[in-house]
């Protein structure tokens, strides 16, 4: 049994996009970070960052395994059910290249974009500069990289565009008022993300959210 722990945000999508991809049934643990539950024991003990996903395999080869950042948890599936990930070569190189691009760059450069320019009430305008020019410089990458191949890693859908996917939903639509005119006439993204979102696996993954909360 697979048990993903996670939430409605970006990096809480992207392994669910992954497992509905692989056609994989999965059991979800919302952990409302809005309530801090990503710091209860329970939560730290199979995820010591205090960050979602994390991802509980209980049928794993050496018994149960617990595994968290997303971009190991992509991996781990995709090497385990044997799709989404080039098992050797240039292609695995190039999707984990991209992989790592997406969760050392573009994720943390918008989910502080993020932070300083649509959450925060305080409005820093260092902070938010600094953020916008890496942020449309990181877009001006995507952008380059997509006008030469279909996909990031090349000929093929990989879980490098999973794991892009859900933070360029946030890019054009939350963050929308700071990006606009940074991805205005980006045509290579704009295919990307037309031909991802009409992916019926990465609409059920984008769909998750918790259960209405019962009466108590
Ligand atoms: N590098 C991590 C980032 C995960 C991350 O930032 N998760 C956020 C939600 S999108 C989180 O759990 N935040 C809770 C907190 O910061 O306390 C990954 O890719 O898994």
């Amino acid at each position: 049994m697979l048990v993903l722990h996670s939430w409605t945000t970006p990096n809480g999508r992207k392994v669910p996009i992954l497992l509905e991809e692989l056609g994989l049934a999965y059991e979800v643990h919302f952990v409302d970070i809005s309530k801090n539950e990503q710091f209860e024991p329970d939560f730290l003990a199979i995820s010591p960052n205090n960050k979602i996903p994390a991802l509980v395999d209980y049928g794993a080869e050496d018994g149960p395994l617990s595994i968290f950042e997303s971009g190991a948890i992509l991996t781990y599936l995709a090497d385990k059910y044997g799709r989404f990930l080039a098992p050797r070569g240039h292609a695995r190189w190039k999707a984990m290249e991209w992989l790592n691009w997406q969760v050392g760059s573009l994720g943390p450069m918008l989910g502080q974009l993020g932070f300083f320019a649509v959450r925060s009430k305080e409005k820093a305008p260092l902070a938010i500069d600094r953020f916008t020019e890496e942020a449309g410089r990181l877009l001006g990458v995507l952008e380059r990289r997509l006008g030469e191949t279909r996909y990031l890693a090349g000929d093929d859908y990989t879980i490098a565009d999973i794991a892009a996917y859900p933070w360029m939903v946030t890019a054009t639509t939350v963050q929308k008022d700071v990006l606009a005119d940074i991805l205005a006439g980006k045509k290579a993204i704009a295919r990307w993300m037309a031909e991802l979102a009409a992916r019926p696996a990465v609409q059920r993954g984008m769909a998750i959210k918790p259960p209405p909360r019962g009466i108590s």
